[in-house]
């Protein structure tokens, strides 16, 4: 069980104007990484751009934003950063939509790629997105603690088949079958927490960040990581499709393993909110630097979508 501080808000911190303040700085880089719609072969550009801007919360560039404040340093070196993030994560929804993954219909209250684009198409944005992300991530400053070997090296780690590949792969594995809470946890920390702690460590690395922040902003980014994923599968149960702007009761209906599931909604609640407390001790390090990132830690337990 974790053990952690007790979820405190961040007083006279905005963090609906601050998110809103950094999607919007993050769609006008993402705008200007990715090739434009009308680029030859303008499918594929139009089936990239579509995903990207159809409305996501942007949880992973803002964490890494956030983890850069926290560190001294600036929005503008952690940008590209946050933006090859978000390719990544959003060329997982693509794929994690297809027939032959979660057969989806709808994606950030649109319908998914693939009912756009055909198939064919969806699986190429989703491979074009994962590459633009090392594109975008190579285009980075370059930093004297972190390479751009360094920085590769961890998006590329936490996208690849011991990471987000690998908690797929168990998921698909996992169907229809009866699973632990510990098979789950190996799952969630892979399909999920990897890019979220990875998108908070890219942050840190941005600023150049010392080995004790960079520890410190790990143990952050694993424990809301996981907590995200426990509370996306307590909003499956109780929120509608139009709420979340995906298809709400999927995994009941999939009868997949969730943690309300197999611990019970009243549980589930609680390991998130340890979890969360965890991530709070976690930013000690960064005395009071670390606004930004305790209202997102805080914003998303209490989430709705
Ligand atoms: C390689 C064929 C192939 C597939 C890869 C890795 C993968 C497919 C899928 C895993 C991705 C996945 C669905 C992880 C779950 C993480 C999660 C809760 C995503 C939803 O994140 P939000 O709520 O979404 O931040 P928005 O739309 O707001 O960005």
């Amino acid at each position: 069980m974790p053990t952690g501080r007790k979820p405190q808000p961040a007083k006279g911190f905005d963090i609906e104007d601050y998110l809103a303040q950094r999607t919007r700085a993050v769609d006008q880089a993402l705008n200007h990484f990715l090739p434009p719609a009308v680029t030859k072969p303008a499918t594929i550009h139009k089936a990239m751009r579509y995903s990207l801007f159809a409305g996501g919360k942007r949880m992973r560039p803002a964490l890494c934003l956030a983890a850069a404040e926290a560190c001294g340093g600036s929005v503008e070196d952690a940008m590209p950063l946050a933006c090859a993030v978000e390719c990544i994560h959003t060329y997982s929804l693509i794929h994690d939509d297809l027939p032959a993954m979660d057969d989806d219909d709808l994606r950030r209250g649109k319908p998914t790629n693939h009912k756009v684009f055909g198939e064919g198409i969806a699986v190429l944005a989703g491979d074009a997105l994962l590459t633009e992300a090392f594109i975008i991530g190579a285009k980075s400053k370059g930093w004297p603690r972190y390479s751009h070997q360094e920085i590769i090296l961890d998006l590329a780690g936490a996208a690849g088949s011991k990471q987000l590949i690998a908690g797929q792969v168990a998921d698909l594995e996992a169907e229809g079958k009866k699973i632990s809470s510990d098979q789950l946890k190996y799952i969630h920390e892979r399909k999920t927490s990897a890019l979220l702690c990875c998108s908070v460590r890219l942050g840190g690395m941005s600023a150049n960040c010392d080995p004790d922040q960079l520890a410190a902003l790990t143990r952050f980014g694993y424990n809301v990581g996981l907590a995200f994923q426990i509370i996306d599968d307590i909003l499956d149960v109780t929120q509608t499709s139009e709420q979340l702007g995906k298809t709400a009761g999927k995994d009941t209906a999939a009868q997949k393993a969730t943690y309300p599931s197999i611990v019970g909604m009243e549980k589930s609640q609680c390991i998130a909110a340890e979890l969360t407390g965890c991530a709070f001790s976690a930013l000690d390090i960064f005395a009071g630097k670390a606004q930004a990132l305790t209202a997102i830690a805080e914003y998303l337990l209490k989430r709705n979508r």
